[in-house]
């Protein structure tokens, strides 16, 4: 029997790639998408579409609890990847009510329905670095007490506990993801990798002139979203559940980021980036460097990607989607 997987947030980047890697095991994959997904395929189903016909998608929002009750009941689930969630940190600070919305009372609901519903389904949250903001330590490992510095990372320490929880109270098999940021030709626009390949590629066309960033030295510990899906599944196979940090284990400024991806265009840097105060965040996290030897060890999980390869992957993409389109991306 195929094993059966539920992943929430199944449109977004990770999502996509996590799909592709439980279809290429063999298992029946289900996503909760928004009912206004499945009105509008051809946008907002754009990253899964390669990979549709091969899914059953249920309409569903994290925002009440019925519409997740819903769907947990329909499928006998053995995995459940809980990935939806508002996971923009600018964005947490413009309307921290909904992040924290979205992101705590959905993750509660999740648990609860799995608690009601199917005790014996396997449970991964998508924890984040963001939970180490103002780090206490360097680097950061699976023992450094967490410093949020954003509503968005505070709503995932709350989800990290919850589910830490359920775990220790209930016996259920929930496994935390500590997983540093991690790109790839998917991301979103407005995170600062995908903001930095499509306008240096839209420069280099002639179609804009400048790049507005915020601030060039922050540090992150840049991995690729292909690598790290692969360790939420691994963490679900083992035979106790537990935390894991997943991180390449090097970290670069966004200035670096720049340097590199405008190189790859035989541009230089300097000459396009303007600072822009609208993007500097209140509260910043200025470093983060994650130490995964757990994840290394226990998984037998490593990174295949270079923080360079990982560059020049996205720039190549996004060059090629405007030669093909003819529009900007
Ligand atoms: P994305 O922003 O690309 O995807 C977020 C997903 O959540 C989308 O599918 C989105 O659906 C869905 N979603 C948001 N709100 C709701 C809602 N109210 N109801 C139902 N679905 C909703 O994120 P990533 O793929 O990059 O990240 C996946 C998870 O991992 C997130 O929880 C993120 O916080 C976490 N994370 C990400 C890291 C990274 O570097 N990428 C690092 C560490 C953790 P829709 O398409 O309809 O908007
Ligand atoms: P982050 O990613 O906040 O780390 O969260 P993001 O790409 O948004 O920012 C990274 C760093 O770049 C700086 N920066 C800018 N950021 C954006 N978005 N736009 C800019 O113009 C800009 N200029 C400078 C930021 O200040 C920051 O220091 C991501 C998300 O995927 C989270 O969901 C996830 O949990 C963490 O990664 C790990």
């Amino acid at each position: 029997m195929a094993k059966r997987a539920l992943i929430t947030g199944i449109t977004g980047q990770d999502g996509s790639y996590l799909a592709e890697h439980l279809l290429s095991l063999g298992y029946e994959v289900h996503g909760l998408v928004r009912r206004v997904a499945l009105e509008d395929p051809s946008r907002r189903l754009h990253r899964i579409s390669h990979l549709v016909d091969r899914l059953v998608l249920h309409p569903a929002t994290l925002e009440t609890y019925p519409s997740i009750f819903n769907v947990i009941s329909r499928v006998a689930l053995d995995e459940c990847y809980h990935l939806a969630a508002q996971s923009f940190v600018a964005e947490s600070f413009n309307d921290g009510f909904s992040t924290m919305n979205t992101n705590i009372n959905g993750t509660h609901y999740m648990l609860a329905a799995l608690y009601e519903l199917r005790r014996d389904c396997k449970f991964y949250f998508a924890g984040t670095s963001e939970m180490f903001g103002k780090v206490r330590e360097t680097p950061q490992t699976e023992m450094t007490p967490f410093y949020p510095r954003s509503p968005y990372g505070i709503s995932k320490v709350a989800g990290f506990e919850l589910t830490r929880n359920y775990r220790e109270a209930y016996g259920m098999y929930c496994c935390n993801g500590i997983l540093f940021n991690h790109e790839s030709p998917r991301r979103g626009f407005e995170f600062v990798s995908r903001k930095i390949t499509s306008t240096a590629v839209q420069i280099k066309l002639g179609m804009a002139t400048e790049l507005a960033l915020g601030n060039l030295d922050a540090k992150r510990d840049w991995g690729h979203a292909s690598d790290y899906v692969e360790a939420m599944h691994l963490m679900l196979q083992q035979p106790e559940p537990d935390d894991y940090v997943v991180a390449t284990g090097e970290t670069h400024t966004v200035r670096e980021f720049c340097e590199l991806a405008f190189c790859e265009l035989g541009l230089d840097y300097g000459k396009y980036i303007k600072i822009d105060e609208r993007y500097y965040r209140p509260a910043e996290v200025h470093l983060l460097l994650g130490d995964s030897t757990k994840a290394r060890r226990q998984l037998s999980w490593e990174p295949k990607y270079q923080f360079s390869e990982l560059v020049k992957e996205m720039v190549h993409a996004d060059l090629a989607e405007v030669l093909q389109s003819g529009k900007a991306p």
